[in-house]
Order: structure tokens, then C-alpha cells, then sequence
């Protein structure tokens, strides 16, 4: 009889505890990041060599995985909220294309919504991000080490020939080239306790704007090239857009 009052007791203090602690909290909106990948503004056909590059030159992808990194949310009244995740995506791999962000974000009006495709140098040490992702995305040591931004892979024809291109970026010998994206028309209000954040990733802008990308002059492999990935971080900046679907995924 007495442990049964014990456990009564204890079960009105947990409720009440519960309550109290529910009643001091802020209202808050939980974020769901859902990633989508398009060419030419229609959703990605994989395997298949039916795309075209601003140079002439048909393409396929086979590959897309990469870092999305330090989503910051930019609050009217001029504060950022800045989310230290890091979200690895795999086009392959649905469990990852839905990511929703450890840290709720307060009610309130939002004028855009900012994140880094890659690592910052302090998020891009080896070995920092576990073990699978090391096997995944590790960034060569005598390139400088940490991991990779992006792995874009595919095929392309160039003189009837089809050749396979990685399109990888990542910090090369110490030079940082992770891209800071503001997505543009992403402001919001925050007034519900879900936010759905559509991610769209254009795939046929990494090869455009402002430079177009010639498969064959740049070669199969670019990893060791910093041209080549000072001219992905630039050609990236547009890559992504935003919108707030209804419904999750
Ligand atoms: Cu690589």
C-alpha cells in the first residue's frame, strides 16, 4: 500500500512538473528541411544521359551526396538563429533527403533563411563526423584532408564518347571553398509548430552562371584542381531554391 502511494504521488508530481515546465516555455516552431534535386526544373532522372549543358554536351547523373551545414534562420528584428547541424544528403538514400533540425526556432516573422552546402573549416576535420561518413565523403590527406562538400557523379558525351565525371568539391590544401547560399524569397512567419522548408537543388546551375562547365575541358577527376573548385563554389551559389510545401514528404 505504501509503495502504491509512493508511485501515485509520484506520477502527480511528474504531471505537474510536466505542466509547469511546458507552461515557460517559448512558443516555438520545430523545421523540417526536405530535400529535392531537379534538371532543367523537372525532378532528377537518374542513370539516364537525356540532360544537356550549356556547352552541348549530353549528361547523366548518377551520384548527388553532400553537406548541408550552419542553417541560420534571420529573424525582421535584425537576430539570427543559427543551427549547428550538420546533414548529409544522399539522393539514394530516402532517409536522408527529410532532416528535421535538432533546434526549434522562436515564433516570429523571418526575413531569409541562410546555410552552408559543405563544412566550414571548423566542421571539416577528419574523423570529426564518425566513422561511416569517413568512408563516405573523407577528403584525401595529401589534398589537405577533412571531407568532401559534394559528390556529384554522372556520365557524359563528348566526340560520341561517354566518359564518367566526378564533379567533386571540398577545402583543397588548406583553401576553403565552402559556399555560403541566401536563398532568395525565403522568408516566412513561424506561427505553427511545424515549418515544412522545401530544399530544391537545380543540378543543371552547377554547370551554368557564372561560368559553364565543359566536361571535357575540365576533365574526369577535379579534386586536385583549384580552378575547378573555385569555379564550382561559384557557379553554386544559385544552385538551390526554396518553398514551404503544406504537407512533409
Ligand atoms: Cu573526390
Amino acid at each position: 500500500m505504501k509503495t502504491f502511494r509512493v508511485s501515485v504521488f509520484a506520477f502527480i508530481l511528474a504531471t505537474f512538473v510536466g505542466c509547469t515546465n511546458n507552461s515557460i516555455q517559448p512558443e516555438a516552431t520545430s523545421v523540417n528541411l526536405q530535400f529535392l534535386h531537379l534538371v532543367d526544373n523537372q525532378p532528377l532522372e537518374l542513370d539516364n544521359i537525356k540532360y544537356t549543358n550549356a556547352v552541348g554536351q549530353a549528361y547523366s547523373i548518377k551520384t548527388v551526396k553532400y553537406f548541408v551545414s550552419r542553417v541560420t534562420f534571420h529573424k525582421t528584428d535584425g537576430t539570427d538563429i543559427a543551427i549547428p547541424d550538420i546533414h548529409y544528403v544522399d539522393i539514394r538514400d530516402e532517409a536522408t533527403l527529410n532532416y528535421e533540425l535538432s533546434e526549434k526556432i522562436p515564433y516570429g516573422s523571418y526575413s531569409g533563411i541562410s546555410f552552408v552546402y559543405g563544412l566550414v573549416p571548423e566542421d571539416n576535420v577528419t574523423g570529426s563526423l564518425g566513422l561511416e561518413l569517413d568512408q563516405l565523403m573523407e577528403w584525401p590527406m595529401m589534398m589537405g584532408g577533412g571531407y568532401h562538400y559534394m559528390k556529384l557523379e554522372g556520365e557524359y558525351i563528348s566526340d560520341d564518347v561517354i566518359t564518367f565525371f566526378n564533379f567533386h568539391s571540398g577545402s583543397l590544401n588548406g583553401v576553403a571553398y565552402e559556399i555560403h547560399v541566401d536563398l532568395p524569397n525565403s522568408s516566412f512567419d513561424a506561427n505553427a509548430s511545424n515549418l515544412n522548408v522545401g530544399m530544391a537543388m537545380e543540378i543543371s546551375n552547377w554547370f551554368q552562371n557564372p561560368v559553364d562547365w565543359d566536361f571535357a575541358y575540365w576533365g574526369s577527376g577535379i579534386m586536385g584542381n583549384a580552378d575547378a573548385q573555385a569555379t564550382v563554389q561559384m557557379n553554386g551559389t544559385d544552385v538551390f531554391s526554396v518553398n514551404f510545401p503544406e504537407t512533409a514528404l
